[in-house]
């Protein structure tokens, strides 16, 4: 598409917000409550829609997702990782679009349409990394932590906690991004070790660097900028990027099929590709990489050309029959293990 023909696409695009032809729209949201409030807000207020949002982690909202599709209650399911909306997409739970706006994504973010037949596309991205309390490392006299291998060490032994896969999207690209890094057998032998020293595994990816600051544990395994917006909230936490290096996330947006209201479901998807509702995320203290090239980025959004990352195979992980065999595998042989 000519630059003229996005830019009139878009006027269009924007001046149907004005006259919305649907007046509900049921939004399914799977990043932080905060910016799925926020996110709410600012779509009744540019569109006189009203959105009832429900706010899950990744593997849940999959699972909601799921369990409606002979009767689907929601229209659209934004954000959280993007291998559940793979997988949904492959299940034939998701719609394919193309929005007006898609002109304005980065590579990474048509990448991950691509891989779906257009029935995802990515909104933002981010490193996985953990982060520790420096307060409750050094009453402990804890050594810093700066690889992964570092979180298997006996010292560490229940100061960890991290989210549990099945539920967790954060927890999930956690358990893949081992079994890329080390091979299967390694991975999984790893993740054994980690069990050993893991105090809770919760249900929400961001739970544990959030325990971490309020002094709960001492290390949490979480996306990088979650553990970023720990600190910006002035509690004691320093982020780290594993020295091995790391696996990442594409948080996705799908429109759910059989939706109830198709064409609000729309309105918001090419809003939320618009660098205005990207530049936002900030303002709600998220600081993922916006997939619109023009969104305003902050300064506290982990930079992760710095980052050494895997090439995360998102078409394999995302795969219904992988991610299933994966959490099987897992929840056989990890969480099932004596601490
Ligand atoms: O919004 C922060 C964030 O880390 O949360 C999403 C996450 O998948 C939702 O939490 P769960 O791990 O509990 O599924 C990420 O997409 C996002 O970056």
């Amino acid at each position: 598409m000519t630059l003229r023909g996005f830019f009139a696409g878009s006027a269009l695009a924007l001046a149907s917000f004005g006259t919305a032809a649907a007046d509900n729209l049921t939004l399914y949201c799977a990043a932080e409550e905060a910016w799925c409030q926020q996110i709410k807000t600012d779509f009744e207020a540019k569109t006189g829609i009203t959105v009832d949002m429900t706010r899950k982690s990744s593997g849940e909202t999959y699972a909601q997702v799921r369990a409606e599709a002979s009767n689907p209650k929601g229209d659209v399911w934004w954000g959280g990782t993007g291998d559940p909306h793979l997988q949904a997409a492959e299940e034939d739970l998701t719609e394919a679009y193309e929005s007006p706006n898609r002109g304005e994504l980065q590579d990474w973010a048509i990448k991950q349409a691509a891989a779906a037949d257009n029935k995802t596309i990515g909104v933002y991205s981010g490193a996985l990394g953990f982060g520790y309390n420096k307060d409750l490392l050094a009453q402990n006299s804890l050594p810093e932590p700066k690889c992964w291998a570092d979180l298997t060490k006996p010292e560490y032994k229940g100061h960890i906690q991290m989210a549990n896969p099945n539920s967790s999207g954060t927890a999930y690209t956690m358990l893949a991004t081992m079994v890329q890094l080390m091979g299967e057998d390694k991975g999984f032998e790893y993740l054994k070790a980690l069990h050993k020293n893991i105090n809770q595994y919760t249900k929400s990816g961001s739970a544990p660097i959030k325990a971490a600051g309020l002094g709960e544990t001492t290390i949490g395994i979480v996306f990088m900028h979650d553990a970023v917006a720990q600190s910006a909230a002035g509690f004691p936490i320093v982020t780290i990027c594993p020295c091995e290096g790391t696996g990442f996330e594409i948080g996705s947006m799908s429109l759910i099929k059989g939706a109830r209201n198709p064409e609000a479901a729309r309105q918001f998807y090419d809003w939320a590709l618009t660098a205005e509702m990207q530049s936002k995320a900030k303002d709600a203290k998220s600081f993922q990489l916006p997939s619109n090239k023009n969104a305003a980025v902050s300064g506290l959004t982990p930079d992760l050309s710095t980052i050494k990352l895997i090439d995360y195979d998102f078409e394999k992980y995302g795969s219904s029959d992988e991610r299933k065999r994966l959490l099987k595998k897992w929840d056989e042989e990890v969480s099932t293990l004596p601490q």
